[in-house]
Formats: structure tokens, C-alpha cells, sequence
């Protein structure tokens, strides 16, 4: 299996809308398997395919805790059909914005339908924590971050500072 690199902001490929996976086949379930090992070295709790700079409708996501058995859920062209009127802010993070926190209010649940890593159609609701990770990651799909849900000078803040470090690093003689 293979690590990824991860790609940070301001890649363009994370601005992306992906397009959807084709076919679920060997190759597809490799690819599967390194995101899901590239996502728990990280360490995080869920990527997207965009984030290694494949940009095609996949994530894998796990949040269980260290102390219990892994639990990957991987959704293939995931959709979201309905979501909750409740809604929640939880603090977020994305490991393609390292090192950057923020609260973000999301509707509290959601319905989402995708295809498994065995090519079959599935439908999971939730109103926990994964509706959150879920929501997230399926807005990598299609090109937005969760610092877009800040307002505009928060995010512009946000991305300047990494555009700057991003500078300082293509400038330093190593
Ligand atoms: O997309 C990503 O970069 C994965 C995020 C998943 C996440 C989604 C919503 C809320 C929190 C995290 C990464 O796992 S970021 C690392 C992390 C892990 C646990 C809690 C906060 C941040
Ligand atoms: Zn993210």
C-alpha cells in the first residue's frame, strides 16, 4: 500500500468539482486502500480523493477512537439527499489546511446515498459526529473548504498565510 502526499491550500485541485468514479473495480479498491492508509497516518478522521490530487468522487472516513476496532466507511460517489433542519457547530479541521481550527455550524444530521467499495448501493442517516465528517468531505467533492463557511476576511486571513509560508519555502536554499 501507499502513502500520499497530501496537497494543501492553495492547490487548484482542491478547488475542483470531481468527477464521478466509473467503475468499481481492483484498481479502484487499491487506490481505497491507500487512502485509507494515507488518512490514518495523517492522522485524521477522514480525506477525500482530491486531497492526493485525484480528483474523482471518493472518500473514506473513520472516526473511531484509538482505543476501539478501526471502523472505515468509504462512500463512492456519495450524495446527499436530505439534511436535518437541527443544526450544530463543531470545530473542524482539514488536513489539506494543517494546523488550522474553527468552528463551523452544519445542519446536525444527514441522509446520504453511495456506492461501496463492493460496488453496491447504500443509504446511511446519521445526526452524530459523522454527519459533520461526512458533510465535509463530500463538500471536497465539489471544491469547497470548510474556511469557506467563515466569513470572507477570516478566510482570506487563513488563505494569505499559507500562500506566504508557501512562498518563504519555495524561497529557502536547502
Ligand atoms: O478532510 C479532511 O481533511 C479530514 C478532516 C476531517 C474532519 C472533518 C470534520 C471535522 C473534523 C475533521 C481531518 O481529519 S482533520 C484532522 C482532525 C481530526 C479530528 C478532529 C479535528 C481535526
Ligand atoms: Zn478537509
Amino acid at each position: 500500500m501507499t502513502i500520499h502526499p497530501i496537497i494543501t491550500i492553495p492547490a487548484a485541485v482542491l478547488r475542483k468539482t470531481c468527477k464521478p468514479v466509473e467503475r468499481v473495480d481492483g484498481e479502484l479498491n487499491q487506490l481505497i486502500d491507500d487512502m485509507l492508509e494515507t488518512m490514518y497516518a495523517a492522522p485524521g478522521i477522514g480525506l477525500a480523493a482530491p486531497q492526493i490530487n485525484i480528483p474523482i468522487r471518493l472518500i473514506v472516513m473513520d472516526i473511531s477512537r484509538e482505543d476501539e476496532d478501526k471502523q472505515p466507511l468509504v462512500m463512492i460517489n456519495p450524495k446527499i439527499v436530505s439534511f436535518s433542519e437541527a443544526r450544530r457547530r463543531h470545530e473542524e479541521g482539514c488536513l489539506s489546511i494543517p494546523e488550522y481550527y474553527a468552528e463551523i455550524e452544519r445542519p446536525a444530521g444527514v441522509t446520504v446515498q453511495y456506492i461501496d467499495r463492493n460496488g453496491e448501493p447504500q443509504e446511511l442517516t446519521t445526526d452524530s459526529f459523522l454527519a459533520t465528517v461526512i458533510q465535509h468531505e463530500v463538500d471536497h467533492l465539489d471544491g469547497k473548504l470548510f474556511i469557506d463557511y467563515l466569513s470572507r476576511l477570516k478566510r482570506d486571513i487563513v488563505i494569505r498565510k499559507f500562500k506566504k509560508a508557501k512562498r518563504r519555502a519555495s524561497n529557502t536554499t536547502l
